[in-house]
């Protein structure tokens, strides 16, 4: 959830024991996608990092593109105020009828992710606003189908993402649903979100989830905002039913750590928020390029990570043992804008040179040699091999132990480099890197 504490985990909940896939440890990247009737306006206040901002600032001015729906229901807000000037203070539902991705290319796309070296894509396929993405059962036809794009848009995301041969996982919130119970809109995180409790929700929402398991068989349960209390902590409509239908139906499936206090494969953090769990165990850090998951057009190239600075967001994360799961927000037509794409495209450059040391890595014990921002230093390990990005030109001291053979010395294409030892130290001499962002070196470790 977005601003609680640490799940922990109840006696009475029913334990599923199981070792990490090895395929989700060995991913490293993923790709993330929120789109909704939202991406119609496209339309938040570019604040800054969730992480950064004072919490009460946070939901009148939320730069979360995909909160719309809650953020022009505050009355007050920047987004009330756009939403009377430009839509004449239409229904929210509106958006789901204009909605209309007549230039969505689910093969051209996953292309696109595939290219970067992600191994997974996980789309939204309800977010909060209740909107679900395929014909899901009980949605009396507010849904992608019935309206809007007239399409089965998480099947389409599905067939796309399996026949590239990569992962497949569905966000679905099971926390928040804006539709379905008519909750005054979350102004602040005090009040303990108004999530609906009710039976005829948990049963709802299970009916979704259940959909989603038979009909596209994912690899990957992300859930967010909690599981409807009702459905809790076990019964007919609990998370518990579905995590077993989940695992007979993937025995390597992976699911994430927000359907309450009750099963999780692996932990997440979301921007700067929740990175105490980066400490141990799997985790995944999800964001957006810029500050939103849903595309939002006020955003311009300040608010958005650089190609070169997603490179190292990237590398920092998994020198640190984590996965990134890094959002497109798409353009209601279906395309990606200009902007989000050129980060993709360089982090998908860089990888095709780099990517052998970072895909499959592991973290490279800090004994032997550890991470430095001056200059920017991190490491990963390969088997037998050392790899350290430098995000630097000429001339530098790489901190590294003995274990660390510097005679080694090589780039990614395994040209051999200049480097010699000095105390605690390797010093080398760095090349222009073929693409912008971090250099990475290679060298031996020693038995
Ligand atoms: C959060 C949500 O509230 C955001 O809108 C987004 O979906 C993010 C991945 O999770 O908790």
């Amino acid at each position: 959830a977005m601003f609680t504490d640490d799940p922990v985990r109840p006696e009475n909940y029913r334990r599923f024991e199981r070792d990490l896939p090895q395929w989700f440890g060995d991913a490293k990247l993923g790709v993330f996608v929120h789109w909704g009737p939202y991406s119609v306006p496209a339309w938040a206040e570019p604040i800054g990092e969730l992480g950064t901002i004072e919490k009460e600032y946070w939901f009148a001015h939320n730069p979360y593109a995909e909160w719309y729906y809650n953020t022009i229901r505050i009355e007050g807000s920047p987004a009330a105020e756009h939403q009377r000037e430009v839509y004449g203070g239409a229904p929210y539902d509106d958006f789901l009828d204009q909605w209309d991705p007549a230039e969505f290319d689910p093969e051209e796309f996953i292309a696109l992710v595939k290219s970067t070296g992600a191994g997974y894509f996980v789309p939204t396929t309800k977010h909060h606003d209740g909107v679900t993405l395929w014909d899901a059962p009980g949605t009396d036809g507010r849904n992608t189908v019935a309206r809007g794009p007239r399409r089965d848009l998480v099947g389409a995301f599905e067939k796309a993402t399996r026949d590239a041969g990569l992962r497949f996982g569905v966000y679905y919130s099971g926390g928040l649903d804006w539709h379905f119970s008519q909750l005054p809109p979350i102004t602040s995180d005090g009040q303990q979100f108004g999530r609906p409790v009710d039976a005829a929700y948990a049963e709802y929402a299970y009916k979704h989830v259940d959909d989603l398991i038979e009909r596209y068989s994912p690899d990957i349960l992300w859930g967010d905002i909690e599981w409807p209390d009702a459905g809790k902590p076990s019964g007919p409509f609990s998370m518990e039913n579905l995590f077993e239908k989940f695992y007979a139906t993937r025995p390597d499936g992976v699911s994430n750590d927000r359907w309450g206090e009750t099963h999780w494969d692996f932990r997440t953090s979301e921007y700067q928020q929740g990175t105490a769990v980066e400490a141990s165990g799997a985790w995944e850090n999800c964001r957006g390029i810029g500050f939103s998951f849903g595309y939002n057009q006020v955003e311009d190239e300040t608010h958005l990570l650089s190609g070169p600075e997603a490179v190292k967001s990237f590398v920092d994360i998994v020198s640190r043992g984590g996965n990134l799961l890094l959002n497109v927000g798409l353009t209601a037509r279906g395309t990606v804008p200009d902007l989000q794409r050129r980060t993709l495209e360089h982090l998908a450059a860089w990888n095709a040179v780099n990517g052998d040391a970072v895909f499959g890595s592991t973290r490279l014990d800090s004994a032997i040699a550890g991470a430095s921002d001056e200059p920017w230093l991190r490491w990963t390990r390969t088997g037998a091999v050392a790899n350290a990005f430098v995000d630097a030109a000429g001339t530098v001291r790489l901190p590294a132990s003995a274990a660390v053979d510097a005679a080694s010395t090589r780039l990614a294409d395994g040209t051999p480099v200049t480097a010699s030892r000095d105390g605690d130290a390797i010093v080398v001499t760095l090349p222009e890197p073929a693409v912008a962002g971090p250099s990475l070196v290679r060298f031996d470790l020693a038995e």
